[in-house]
C-alpha cells in the first residue's frame, strides 16, 4: 500500500521519442534527458535523509518534478558514488537539505591490511543496495521501461574507499598495490552487484559514473592502465552490460580523437560530451567525429550555466547544440545538472528552449560559439592573465659558490619533476655543502613550487604532476624542520583550511594546502564536512592567520557565509578567503569573505598578501 497516488504520471510520449531519436534514429525531433535527482528532492519538498533512502519519495519526487516542469522523461538517480563504497563499510554522511556524501576523513583502505579486511558487499542485503533495486523495480512498475543501474566507474570507487591522493601516489610508488584494489573493486563488488541487477532485468545496461577518472585530474597513460582496463574487465564480467559515459577533460586532451576512441572503449554504444569540455572543444567536431564512427552522440549541456543563467545564454547554449544535433539521426540532448539550488525559471527557460528550437525554429541559425577561441579561454582567466610559463629559473645568487649553485638547481629541477628521492638527496647534499637553510627553502624549494604552480595555471602539467612535486617538497621540508626551528626561520604564516559542510570535494583544497606548504606557510587542514561551529572551535584552538573555505556544490556554497556569519558573530576577525569551481569574487564580497582564490596558485597569493598587510599593520602600530 502506497502513500502516494502515482496514477496521473505518463511518460511514455518522452519515452518513445527517446528510443526513436537515441537508438533507432528516427524521431520527429531530437529527445532530452536531464540529471535532476537534487532538484527533484528540493522541487518535492523531501528531505535529503528521507529522499535517497525512501524508494517511494524519490520515484515520487522524481515523477512530480518532471510533470511540473515538463521533463520528458524523469530522473529516477540517486547519489550514484556512494552506494557500493557504504556498502562497503565506508561512513556515509546524510543531511537534511543535501545529497548524502563519503565522509573520507578516514577512508577504508590505507595498505594491504585494510584490504585484506575489507569483505565484499551482499547486493541484496548491504547498505542501500536493496534500496537500489526497490527504486528501480518501482520505477520499472510505473513506466514499463527498462532500468539502468547507476554504478560508481571502478577507479572512482577506489578514490572512494582510499581518497585521490593515496591512489593517484599510489600508481606511481606501487602500482601493484592499486592495481589489487582495482581488481578487488571490479571483481568482487561491482561484477556482482551490476549481475544482480541482470539478474532482475536481463536486458538492462548498467551506467557508470566515474567523475574521477578524468583529465586532468589523471593522465591519459593512467587514464589507460588504471581505469579502462578495469571497465574492460567489468564489460567481460557482466556479458558487455557495463558502460561508463561520464568522464570529464576533453578539453585537455592531448589528442582528442585518442580521448574519444577511449570514450567509445568505455561506452561503445554511443560518444557523450558535456560542457565545460564540449563548449571548448566545440559541438561540430564531436558531431563529425560521431558521424564518421557512425554512433548516436548525446551533447551535454553545462550544469554551471543552468544554474547561473541568464535565461538567454542557456537558451543560446541549446540552440546551437541543437542545431548541430538535428541533423544526426541518433542525437540526444543532455542538461546536465539541476542542483537543488537551480532557479524554476532556469529549469523552466531550458525545457522551453528545448521545445520550441528542436521543432526547427532558428532565430540564431549558424551562430556559433562552442570551439571558438573565446570558449576555450572562458573557464581559465588566470591562464590568460599569466601567459607563458616562466621556464627554468636561473639562479645566479651571489654569495653562492658555483657547486652550491649548481646543486640548488638541481633541486628546484627534482621538485619540479616531483622526483622525491632525488630532492630528499639533493637537501641533504645542499646542507653537506653548507648552503644557508633559508636560501635551501626560499630558492630551490618555494620557487619550485611557484614554477609547479604556473605550469599548472598553464594547463601544461596535470594533478598527479603536482601531487607529486608537492610530496617531494613536503619530503624536503621535514628534513629542514628541526633546522628551520633551529636557525630559528618561522613559518611565513598559519593558514586554517577546510571544506564545508555537506560537501566532500577536498582534491581542490588539497591541492591549495599543498601549494600554500610549498610557499612557507603551515597549514592545518580540517578535511571535509565543516560546519561553522566546528570552524570557530578549531580556530579559537589554532589561532591561524588566515582562514581559507573550500566548496564545490552550488548547493554548499551558502555554508560559506554561515560560517562567516558565525565567526563574526563570535566578534572573531580572522581573515577568511573562499574558493572552489562554482565560487567567483562576486559571491565571495556578498558573503563578507576577504578574498577569492581562483585557483590555489590564486590562493598563495592572496594568502601572502594578507599576511604582508598584516605585517605592515603591526609594524605601523609598534612604529
Ligand atoms: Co562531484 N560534482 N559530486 N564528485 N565532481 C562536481 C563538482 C559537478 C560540477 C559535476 C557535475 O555534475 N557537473 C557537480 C556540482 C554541480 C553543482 O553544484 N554546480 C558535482 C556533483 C553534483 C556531485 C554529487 C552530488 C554527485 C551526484 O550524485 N551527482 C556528489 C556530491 C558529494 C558531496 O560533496 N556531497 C559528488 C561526488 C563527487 C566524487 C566523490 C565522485 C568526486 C569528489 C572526490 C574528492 O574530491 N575527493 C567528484 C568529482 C571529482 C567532481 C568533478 C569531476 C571534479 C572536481 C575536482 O576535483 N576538480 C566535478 C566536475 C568537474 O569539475 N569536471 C564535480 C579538480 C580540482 C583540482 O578543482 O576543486 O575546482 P577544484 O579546485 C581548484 C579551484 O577551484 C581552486 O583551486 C583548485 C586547484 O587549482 N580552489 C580554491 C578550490 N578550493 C579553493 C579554496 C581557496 C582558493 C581556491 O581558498 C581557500
Amino acid at each position: 500500500m502506497t502513500q502516494f497516488d502515482f496514477s496521473a504520471f505518463d511518460f511514455s510520449e518522452g519515452f518513445t521519442r527517446l528510443r526513436q531519436g537515441f537508438v533507432e534514429g528516427r524521431a520527429d525531433q531530437v529527445p532530452f534527458i536531464q540529471q535532476s535527482h537534487e532538484f527533484n528532492m528540493r522541487h518535492s519538498g523531501f528531505s535529503g535523509r528521507e529522499y535517497y533512502s525512501n524508494p517511494e519519495k524519490l520515484i515520487y519526487g522524481a515523477f512530480k518534478t518532471a510533470q511540473d516542469v515538463g521533463f520528458e522523461t524523469p530522473d529516477y538517480c540517486w547519489d550514484s558514488y556512494n552506494i557500493e563504497a557504504e556498502a562497503m563499510g565506508a561512513n556515509l554522511a546524510m543531511f537534511e537539505e543535501l545529497t548524502p556524501a563519503i565522509n573520507n576523513i578516514e577512508p577504508l583502505v590505507r595498505n594491504e591490511r585494510d584490504l585484506a579486511k575489507l569483505r565484499a558487499p551482499n547486493p541484496g542485503l548491504s547498505g542501500r543496495m536493496p534500496f537500489v533495486f526497490d527504486v528501480m523495480s518501482l520505477y520499472h512498475e510505473l513506466t514499463g521501461e527498462v532500468p539502468s543501474l547507476i554504478y560508481c566507474g571502478p577507479f572512482t570507487l577506489a578514490t572512494q574507499i582510499m581518497t585521490f591522493e593515496d591512489v593517484v601516489l599510489g600508481m606511481q610508488d606501487n602500482p601493484a598495490f592499486i592495481h589489487k584494489v582495482l581488481t578487488f573493486v571490479t571483481e568482487e563488488v561491482l561484477a556482482p552487484y551490476l549481475n544482480a541487477h541482470s539478474k532482475r532485468f536481463p536486458d538492462a545496461i548498467s551506467n557508470g559514473g566515474d567523475a574521477v577518472s578524468s583529465l586532468p585530474f589523471i593522465t591519459i597513460e593512467m587514464l589507460e592502465e588504471f581505469s579502462l582496463q578495469y571497465i574492460e574487465r567489468l564489460q567481460v564480467l557482466t556479458g558487455n552490460r557495463a558502460v561508463v559515459d561520464n568522464w570529464w577533460g576533453d578539453a585537455h586532451a592531448p589528442d582528442l580523437e585518442q580521448f574519444w576512441e577511449m570514450k567509445l572503449r568505455a561506452t561503445p554504444p554511443y560518444l557523450k560530451v558535456q560542457d565545460p569540455d564540449l563548449f571548448k572543444v566545440g559541438a561540430e567536431s564531436a558531431c563529425a567525429f560521431a558521424r564518421q564512427r557512425g554512433v548516436p552522440l548525446m551533447l551535454g549541456v553545462s550544469n554551471n550555466l543552468l544554474q547561473d543563467g541568464p535565461p538567454e545564454e542557456i537558451e543560446r547554449r541549446i540552440h546551437e547544440y541543437l542545431e548541430v544535433l538535428e541533423p544526426d539521426g541518433k542525437s540526444l540532448l543532455y542538461l546536465c545538472n539541476f542542483s537543488a539550488e537551480a532557479p524554476l525559471e532556469h529549469v523552466r527557460a531550458a525545457v522551453e528552449a528545448v521545445q520550441h528550437y528542436r521543432q526547427g525554429n532558428r532565430p540564431y541559425a549558424g551562430d556559433r560559439l562552442s570551439g571558438t577561441a573565446a570558449a576555450m579561454a572562458e573557464s581559465s582567466p588566470r591562464r590568460q592573465e599569466t601567459g607563458e610559463s616562466q621556464g627554468k629559473r636561473l639562479l645566479a645568487l651571489s654569495g653562492l659558490s658555483e657547486d652550491q649553485e649548481l646543486l640548488l638547481d638541481d633541486l628546484f629541477d627534482a621538485v619540479v619533476d616531483g622526483a622525491d628521492a632525488v630532492a630528499l638527496e639533493g637537501v641533504r647534499s645542499a646542507l653537506k655543502l653548507a648552503v644557508p637553510v633559508d636560501c635551501i627553502l626560499d630558492n630551490a624549494l618555494i620557487s619550485a613550487m611557484e614554477e609547479v604552480g604556473q605550469m599548472f595555471s598553464d594547463g601544461t602539467i596535470f594533478v598527479p604532476e603536482m601531487l607529486l612535486s608537492a610530496r617531494a617538497m613536503k619530503g624536503s621540508l621535514e628534513i629542514l624542520r628541526p633546522l628551520l626551528t633551529k636557525t630559528q626561520v618561522k613559518p611565513k604564516g598559519t593558514v586554517m583550511l577546510a571544506t564545508v559542510q555537506g560537501d566532500v570535494h577536498d582534491i581542490g583544497k588539497n591541492l591549495v594546502g599543498m601549494m600554500l606548504e610549498g610557499a612557507g606557510f603551515q597549514v592545518t587542514d580540517l578535511g571535509v564536512n565543516i560546519g561553522p561551529e566546528e570552524a570557530v572551535a578549531r580556530a579559537r584552538e589554532l589561532n591561524p592567520d588566515v582562514i581559507g573555505l573550500s566548496a564545490l556544490l552550488t548547493t554548499t556554497m551558502p555554508q560559506m557565509g554561515r560560517i562567516i556569519d558565525a565567526f563574526r558573530k563570535a566578534g572573531l576577525t580572522y581573515p577568511i578567503i573562499v574558493g572552489g569551481a562554482p565560487v567567483n569574487e562576486t559571491f565571495a564580497e556578498r558573503i563578507g569573505a576577504d578574498g577569492y582564490g581562483a585557483d590555489a596558485p590564486e590562493a598563495v597569493e592572496l594568502v601572502k598578501s594578507i599576511i604582508a598587510a598584516q605585517q605592515g599593520a603591526a609594524a605601523r602600530q609598534v612604529a
